[in-house]
């Protein structure tokens, strides 16, 4: 006999539907929805919401970078990520430039054995050559990723250029994979950078005067432009500003399958933390692009209500006060990342939901299933059917916090959200059918998380046709001789 679980009394919430309903789990999948179910275990859901966990698909866990490691493991980044509702999260496979992209997903596959929740990959595209090429093939085919990253800035470690990303998008479109880019014009940045510094600007708030708003909109648009003309999709990573978003809004007006994902941070931190007195308080919030003025958040939080902005996620790249504070006297040293993997979930609902700006479904897509979807992991992930994997969180409304570092499952000593009041928390999170949230408190399993292999996308082939077009033969109109001589 099969131990199952019955979900009972709560509000099922998707991405389209709100109704009420028990959900039954056997094997880690649901296995029933409906009316008065019975079980071997209940889950009391009395007023709360029963939604499709969340998916962060942006995290940096154990991230070697700026010459540290982001601090979160995958055991302590998904250990945060199951108390704060979210069940999935896709991390960046990094190769070193001139290593191998398979020997990447094999550091990749060891660091996240520890992983309490389920994952999957991005590759990140750091270096171009034959090589890779060809082993990206072998990427999207046999090993279950179908996304790959490529960084605008970071010049001189990851960043590639306009010809290494035209090539690699040709090749995501031929292979039916998905290019992201984390849009910000390096060279500009690093030019910035280097008369700031000169001119004696060395605190933390010089980095956000190093990467303004335009340096992103112009990134964003070209990378739009580039898979325009590669005939591929393109998403955005970490979209922070109205430039940026008015570049993607602009693609989707116009046809291109472009989707935009803000961050969690960006949404409801802003530009005034870097002005702060403390240095350490200040550095502590230093990632790229930096946090921005009001006037952009109103911008993001418009594109999430009216779809224009597709998903929200972390960038999750915790360091500790001490590793910020390599970048003492010079900002551009102060390793790049926040964290936020514990906290998205709440401060979305408290922030989005409670205010008005986004409903509950709009919560589910933004979270959850619009992910799922431009992945191709959909309906294992972020759905509430019969046969998906049970991933669920049961949202209680009457539960809330301050948040504060002393209470965190991330293993650093600090939070950038740290005072703020959030006014729905997970009763139970479910990940495929283990209970690692039980009545709020954490209960995760170390191991227990399984990579999430995602095939390669249909969408993306059907927009080969453009590349074909623009390389077609083209007719010679006339010998280059003239008549007359010259
Ligand atoms: N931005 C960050 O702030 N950290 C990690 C990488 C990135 O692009
Ligand atoms: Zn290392
Ligand atoms: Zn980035
Ligand atoms: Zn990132």
């Amino acid at each position: 006999l099969k131990m199952s679980k019955v979900i009972k009394g709560g509000t099922v919430v998707t991405a389209d539907l709100t109704y009420k309903a028990d959900v039954k789990i056997e094997d880690g999948k649901i296995v029933e929805i409906g009316p008065d179910l019975s079980g071997d275990e209940i889950l009391d859901a009395a007023g709360c919401y029963v939604m499709p966990g969340g998916i962060d698909p942006h995290t940096h866990l154990e991230m070697p970078f700026m010459g540290t490691h982001s601090s979160d493991d995958f055991y302590a980044g998904t250990r945060a990520a199951l108390a704060g509702g979210t069940t999935m999260v896709v991390d960046f496979a990094l190769p070193d430039p001139g290593e191998s992209l398979l020997d990447a997903v094999k550091k990749w596959d060891n660091k996240s054995a520890r992983a309490c929740c389920d994952y999957s990959f991005h590759m990140a595209i750091t270096w171009w050559g034959e090589q890779v090429f060809n082993e990206m093939k072998i990427i999207t085919e046999e090993k279950g990723i179908n996304t790959f990253k490529h960084f605008m800035a970071y010049k001189g470690s990851l960043m590639v250029n306009d010809d290494e990303m035209f090539a690699s998008f040709k090749r995501c479109a031929e292979l039916g994979a998905t290019p992201l880019v984390h849009a910000e014009n390096g060279d500009l940045v690093a030019e910035m950078t280097a008369k700031l510094l000169a001119e004696g600007n060395t605190g933390p708030e010089g980095h956000a005067y190093s990467r303004p708003p335009q340096v992103e909109g112009e990134a964003t648009n070209r990378a739009i432009m580039i898979a325009d003309m590669a005939g591929a999709p393109l998403y955005v990573v970490h979209t922070s500003c109205e430039e940026s978003h008015e570049a993607i809004r602009r693609a989707k007006l116009a046809g291109k399958r472009v989707w935009g994902e803000p961050l969690i941070q960006h949404l409801v931190l802003d530009e005034s933390e870097y002005f702060n007195e403390d240095w350490d308080h200040a550095a502590r919030r230093v990632m790229s692009p930096p946090f921005r003025n009001k006037k952009h958040q109103d911008s993001l939080w418009a594109g999430l209500a009216s779809g224009t902005l597709s998903c929200v996620a972390t960038d999750h790249c915790a360091f500790t006060t001490e590793q910020k504070r390599y970048g003492v006297g010079d900002f551009s040293k102060i390793p790049n990342g926040t964290g936020g993997l514990e906290d998205r979930m709440p401060v979305l609902w408290t922030y989005g939901v409670e205010t008005g700006r986004i409903t509950m479904n709009e919560f589910v897509a933004v979270t959850s299933t619009n992910i799922a979807k431009i992945l191709n992991c959909y309906p294992q992930k972020g759905a509430i059917l019969v046969g998906a994997d049970a991933d669920i969180v049961v949202m209680d409304p009457s539960m809330g916090k301050t948040i504060t570092a002393e209470a965190q499952a991330s293993s650093i000593d600090y939070n950038v959200f740290e005072g703020i009041e959030v006014s729905a928390l997970p009763r139970f999170v479910l990940s495929r059918g283990y209970v690692a949230v039980e009545n709020g408190e954490l209960k995760a399993k170390e191991g227990h998380g399984e990579f999430v292999a995602r095939d390669p996308n249909a969408t993306v082939n059907t927009a080969l046709s453009k590349w074909k077009e623009l390389t077609a033969p083209r007719p010679v109109v006339r010998a280059g001789i003239p008549a007359t001589g010259v």
